[in-house]
């Protein structure tokens, strides 16, 4: 007979096994991700509803100049690293402005899905047959300890998208100080925050009208009975989103909408869920320059400078070791 310790084999079994034994039940927002999950998220940053693309995509084109200024090494060129880089539209007006502008550089995107690097990788082949590319598969954490290894060149390291906000603080501040471990002082982290603004503005974005973002969460429970051998009725959970003004903090459940048993085969486990109980599954915090300033002070690092967009809505932040 298979033990525990034999089932839970992987880091998703492990988690999956964990989140939906606890009181109360959460899942992990990194296992959305799949094919259909990355081809749904490009769906959501599409939406009209979905600002924070759209607004870090007018930062990064109004500011190109001053931005890919501030990257531009004295000496012998740079490695621009991109953690998580979803389909590059918005790098690649950095991209260009340093190829355009003589900048000695290697881009290397690295994200968590296969398939994100791969098409990304072909894309930028075509569009930009020039630049070097130098693409990695792999989980945030483990790729920070490779980081280190780049330290004979400038290095900017960049992540878009508000990425961080899917961390709680305490781990967006170990994230934070990997990365700051990972840092010379003349190198440079580049991030996106979204920041706190009307909490309708924010509720929209993460519960629109067309249901995308509601299919982008229960895929969770798909790619659970795809992998590990589950049946849920996953059109038996309801996606549920709030927003806390007062934290910034914008949390994503699944709702059981009647009493029920499911059993995932894989991890010999069955779960109970009553009418009504939840299942966490992401959180997206909201930030405002003080939290942005708190959390640069308990990772080593300190502001350099921002940029933002018209309304205000979301930050792009240069951060420097101390
Ligand atoms: C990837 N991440 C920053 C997105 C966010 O806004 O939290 C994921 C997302 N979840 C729902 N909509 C978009």
């Amino acid at each position: 007979m298979a033990t525990t310790a034999t089932l839970l084999d992987t880091p998703f079994k492990k988690e999956v096994f964990e989140g939906l034994s606890a009181f109360p039940k959460y899942l992990s927002s990194k296992y959305f991700y799949d094919k259909k999950g990355d081809r749904l998220f490009q769906d959501i940053m599409a939406m009209p509803e979905y600002y924070l693309t759209g607004c870090e995509f007018q930062i990064l084109s109004t500011y190109t100049e001053a931005i890919g200024e501030l990257f531009r090494d004295r000496e012998n060129g740079l490695d621009l690293i991109e953690l998580g880089p979803g389909d590059g539209k918005k790098t690649k007006v950095l991209l260009k402005y340093m190829a355009e502008n003589n900048f000695n550089f290697v881009y290397k995107p690295i994200d968590i899905s296969e398939n994100a690097v791969e098409m990304l990788s072909e894309n930028l082949a075509n569009e930009m047959p020039a630049l070097t590319v130098d693409a990695e598969v792999g989980e945030y954490f483990e790729v920070l300890e490779r980081l280190k290894g780049f330290n004979k060149r400038k290095k900017v390291i960049m992540v878009l998208g508000s990425n961080i906000g899917n961390l709680k603080h305490p781990k967006a501040i170990e994230f934070l100080t990997k990365l700051k471990d990972a840092m010379l002082p003349d190198d440079l982290l580049f991030m996106g925050f979204d920041q706190k603004k009307n909490p309708q503005t924010i509720l929209d974005a993460y519960n629109d009208k067309a249901g995308i973002t509601a299919a982008f969460n229960k895929n969770v429970l798909i790619r659970i009975n795809r992998e590990l051998g589950g049946n849920f009725q996953v059109e038996k959970f309801k996606h549920w989103e709030m927003y806390n003004p007062e934290t910034g903090t914008a949390k994503s459940f699944l709702v059981a909408t009647e009493a029920m048993q499911v059993s995932i085969e894989k991890l010999g486990l069955t779960v109970n869920f009553e009418q009504w109980e939840t299942v966490h599954t992401e959180i997206s915090q909201k930030y405002d320059d003080k939290i942005v300033q708190w959390l640069a002070e308990q990772s080593g690092l300190e502001i350099e400078t921002s940029f933002t967009d018209e309304k205000g809505y979301y930050k792009n932040y240069a951060f420097r070791k101390v």
